[in-house]
């Protein structure tokens, strides 16, 4: 019945984060007819969602910029190293205005169901506003780390305060002042609001499961010299991040943290200490895969927790014991300080678990802890949470979720596409770098690799394009072998959906690097795609 209303386009892209705008401005350039679905009333992406204070970017931002425009490149400047949320959405709505994209971006709409008709080879997409709309592409850009998790704790409902969950923050600001708020969660997310809440709060009670590594930020304003200098390097510059292990200007050292000294080792990790940001994790070439080095960096930053935190017993709370790299690496600003104010407290609930939540506040195995507020900083369900959301079905009516055994058995071609599911294509989706790099690089590199791809199908007249099972097979074998080989697949974390209970565990993503990663789908496209079924329809 709903036939009569259905819109054909050539291409429906899902989402208007970094991944989506830059799809729809490359499909326009081929010519395509392109609606991009987004959920949100603005672009953006995360950085539309994620309003939390002190939420930012932890890749600097001259790199965590789009690249293919010299001109866009060259006439955005940021204010500092590691800009604020809205900043950084300030410069998505600056593209979205330049390119004129929003009139092909359908806001406020989310896709609720996408299948593949085989007779008219066409992806079929319905919309939580009851639109039905026919595409021959289907593009998803979802983003790997963008649908909430917020835990299933008894007596949720029945709290009388207010509550959050730092992806999901209110537009208007959140004031805690006088209030007594509880942090449930120490990830990126808690790291980074736990110092900027303590300063607003009567009291801050972080609720804390695993202790994590966190080097400052050292984030400063940038001098006109330095934008200058990064604006005439622009090629150099863009080539120095496509050719870069993690889409960054800067590689991982060259020798194993065992050839140095002590001494050697102390040096260069406090020089890491004190430039701040990713500097310790990209200083040896090794960290990820060798225990025993590992640990001493781990040693390391451990030391600085000890002497940072003034209580003795804080502190070996905060002090982790894990591989340190192995969750997502954090950068912080004060954050271990903070448990030196009056006014804030730490709870570890891996010792007295969360039991419920009560009309006044928390209560653990050993206490009941009276609060105002309550942020959940408990993260996301990574990788194909956001992609599971949306009944996507392929040949024979078979669903991604059942495809992917849902999480178990995740299995894609260059993490880019999935057997059965034809002229469908991931924008860093599982099984690609994506989530190991500086994002909008390894979107930059998708969203080429897919436009590139259409338009070879275009010009050779090719109808469906669809991912052979073997290439699929020996691709997530070969991801699967790679991650094996590094310490990632022994912790917890939401790479693996250790963090979602009941989640499957794995390590849908590609380690081996993201430039040897462009090689290999660019090597793929000039055998003539090799490893996917090319098919025209007379
Ligand atoms: P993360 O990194 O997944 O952190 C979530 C935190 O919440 C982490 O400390 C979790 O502890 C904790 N958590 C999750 N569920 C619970 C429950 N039920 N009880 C107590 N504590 C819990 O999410 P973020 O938002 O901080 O960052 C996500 C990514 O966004 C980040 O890595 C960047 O790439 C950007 P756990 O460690 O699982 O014991």
């Amino acid at each position: 019945a709903s036939q009569e209303h259905e819109t054909e386009m050539d291409a429906v892209v899902l989402g208007a984060g970094f991944s989506g705008m830059y799809m729809l401005y490359r499909l326009r350039e081929l010519g395509l007819s392109t609606r991009v679905y987004e959920a949100a009333d603005g672009v953006g992406g995360v950085w539309y969602w994620n309003r939390y204070p002190g939420a930012r970017c932890d890749s600097e931002s001259v790199y965590y910029n789009y690249t293919f425009s010299e001109e866009l490149f060259k006439e955005w400047s940021w204010s500092s190293r590691y800009p604020e949320q809205p900043e950084i959405l300030q410069y998505l709505n600056y593209v979205a205005d330049k390119f004129e994209l929003r009139p092909d971006i359908q806001f406020s709409t989310r896709v609720t169901s996408a299948h593949y008709d085989e007779e008219s080879n066409r992806w079929k997409i319905q919309t939580d506003t009851g639109e039905h709309v026919t595409a021959k592409y289907f593009i998803t850009g979802v983003g790997c780390i963008s649908t909430a998790n917020v835990p299933n704790i008894k007596g949720l409902d029945s709290f009388e305060g207010d509550w959050y969950h730092t992806g999901y923050w209110p537009h208007e600001k959140v004031d805690f002042t006088g209030k007594r708020v509880g942090v449930v969660g120490t990830g990126s997310s808690g790291i980074q609001s736990i110092p900027e809440i303590a300063k607003e709060a009567a009291h801050l009670t972080v609720f804390q499961r695993t202790p994590q590594y966190s080097v400052p930020a050292r984030n400063h304003s940038y001098t006109t010299e330095f934008l200058n200098e990064v604006n005439d390097n622009y090629s150099e510059i863009r080539k120095q991040m496509q050719e870069s292990m993690a889409g960054m200007r800067f590689n991982f050292g060259e020798r194993s943290i065992l050839d140095d000294t002590p001494e050697e080792r102390r040096r260069v990790l406090q020089e890491g200490w004190d430039r701040g940001g990713w500097e310790i994790l990209f200083a040896y070439n090794d960290l990820i895969t060798n225990e025993e080095g590992n640990d001493l960096v781990a040693e390391f930053i451990r030391e600085k927790i000890r002497e940072t935190v003034d209580d003795p017993e804080t502190a070996e709370k905060l002090t982790p014991s894990n591989y340190y790299g192995t969750k997502r690496a954090i950068v912080d600003t004060e954050y271990f300080e903070t448990y030196n104010r009056e006014n804030v407290s730490l709870v570890d609930v891996k010792e007295a678990p969360i039991q419920e939540i009560t009309s006044n506040g928390i209560r653990t195995a050993d206490e009941e802890y009276e609060l105002d507020a309550l942020v959940f900083a408990t993260g996301f369900d990574g990788m194909t949470g956001s992609l599971f959301k949306i009944d996507i079905r392929g040949r024979e009516n078979v669903s991604l979720k059942e495809k992917w055994g849902n999480g178990a058995k995740t299995k894609t071609y260059l993490g880019l596409t999935t057997a059965g599911f034809p002229n469908m294509f991931m924008l860093t989706g599982p099984e690609s770098p994506s989530v190991l790099g500086n994002m909008p690089a390894t979107i930059e590199q998708h969203v080429e690799w897919v436009s590139d791809c259409i338009e070879h199908l275009r010009n050779s007249n090719v109808d469906v394009i669809e991912a052979d099972a073997k290439a699929e097979k020996e691709w997530s074998k070969h991801c699967k072998e790679l991650a094996d080989s590094t310490l990632y697949t022994k912790t917890d974390s939401w790479y693996t959906g250790a963090n979602i209970s009941g989640k499957a565990r794995g390590f849908p993503i590609y380690v081996g690097g993201y430039g040897p990663y462009r090689e290999i789908c660019d090597e793929v496209a000039s055998k003539g795609y090799e490893g996917f079924s090319l098919i025209s329809i007379e």
